[in-house]
């Protein structure tokens, strides 16, 4: 039996060493300790033995399971030592290695235009209104003495969402003003941008969806005067102190009388060029007095306020500020083309 032992001290030892893994090890610990291992298999055959043999082997058998267990305690903590540092070091995080710069977005320069002109109508004491991209033809139309057999009321011009032609995509932010009429009331100073939608075809020039900035002023008093006063001082901050106006007579059915203004050629200052096809002016917005009709059907007595109102594009004021000769540029949002501004 001694010699059995020592071969199973001397076997498991080794197999002990030889391990490399957690689960190895417990294997090992299985097959020579375990309730059917080997140590115990002899263990079982003491009964066998003389009387003064047991105590010996008995003795020298749990020295053997005391080394065992030892050494199998030795290795476990060698081999947690070994996987921590393999851990650590799948793990490691090399900080000297330069970083991959996350490509962030950039400010559209529809953005940098809007803003501006934001800042400048609240420096001159106007309030910012948003209104709904999806409008009643009341509000649209109606409300702004459109006439009932006005062009833009055409289907093939505007998006109507309902058979009816109730409702429909806004053609221009003006039914905010009306709304803002009716809820804020008069006095008012204000401007309200925003998105519009015409059915129009993709190209240089049109899209079915831009965005405008209408403003309006209602007050006791305001003329015309007024008007060109505030308008011309706006196109001074945004083109330039020496900017050139003109305002030439136009029609809307929302304001009377209407005009159309337009800033001389800073290209060519006035003679004629490819920048302003040979006109020498560029037109930039609309504008004139609101219509009685429109104040009344706000509830606003025309008898005793009067006001003015203007829309500008923005797509065409960032066009002309950013030299972009194509407005699809302006939609698309290719970041090589929004970084340039
Ligand atoms: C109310 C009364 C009057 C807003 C106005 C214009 C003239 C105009 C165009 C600019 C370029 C449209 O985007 S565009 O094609 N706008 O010319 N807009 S007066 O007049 C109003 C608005 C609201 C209650």
């Amino acid at each position: 039996m001694k010699e059995q032992l020592e071969a199973i001290r001397a076997k498991a030892l080794e197999a002990v060493a030889l391990t490399q893994a957690g689960s190895e090890l417990e294997a090992v610990r299985v097959q020579y300790l375990g309730k059917k291992g080997e140590l115990t298999a002899v263990l079982k055959q003491m009964g066998k033995l003389s009387p003064e043999e047991r105590p010996v082997m008995g003795q020298l058998a749990n020295e053997v399971r005391a080394e065992l267990e030892k050494a199998i305690e030795a290795q476990a903590a060698v081999l947690a030592e070994k996987a921590l540092e393999a851990k650590l070091e799948a793990e490691t995080v090399d900080v000297t290695i330069p970083g991959k710069r996350p490509q962030v977005g950039h400010k559209h320069p529809m953005y940098t235009a809007l803003d501006e002109f934001k800042d400048i109508f609240i420096n001159m004491g106007f309030e910012v209104f948003d209104g709904p991209e999806v409008e009643q033809e009341e509000y649209n139309f109606t409300k702004l003495n459109t006439p009932d057999d006005h062009p833009a009321r055409e289907w093939s011009d505007t998006f109507y969402l309902t058979e009816d032609s109730s409702i429909l995509l806004r053609t221009q932010t003006s039914p905010m003003q009306i709304r803002a009429m009716e809820e804020h009331g008069v006095p008012i100073r204000m401007i309200s941008p925003g998105r519009v939608y015409r059915k129009d075809e993709v190209d240089a020039t049109h899209s079915p969806m831009f965005h405008q900035i209408e403003g309006l002023v209602v007050d006791k008093g305001v003329t015309m005067a007024d008007l060109k006063g505030t308008l011309n001082a706006v196109i001074r901050e945004i083109y330039g102190p020496e900017t050139k106006t003109r305002f030439r007579p136009h029609h809307f059915p929302f304001t009377e009388p209407s005009c159309e203004v337009d800033i001389q050629c800073h290209k060519c200052g006035g003679k004629g060029c490819p920048t302003c096809k040979g006109e020498g002016w560029i037109e930039v917005l609309g504008a004139g007095m609101v219509h009685p009709k429109v104040l009344r059907g706000c509830g606003i007595d025309p008898d005793e306020y009067s006001g003015f109102a203007f829309g500008f594009g923005l797509e065409r004021m960032a066009m002309g500020r950013f030299k972009i000769s194509d407005l699809r540029l302006i939609f698309e949002n290719d970041i090589r083309f929004l970084e340039q501004f």
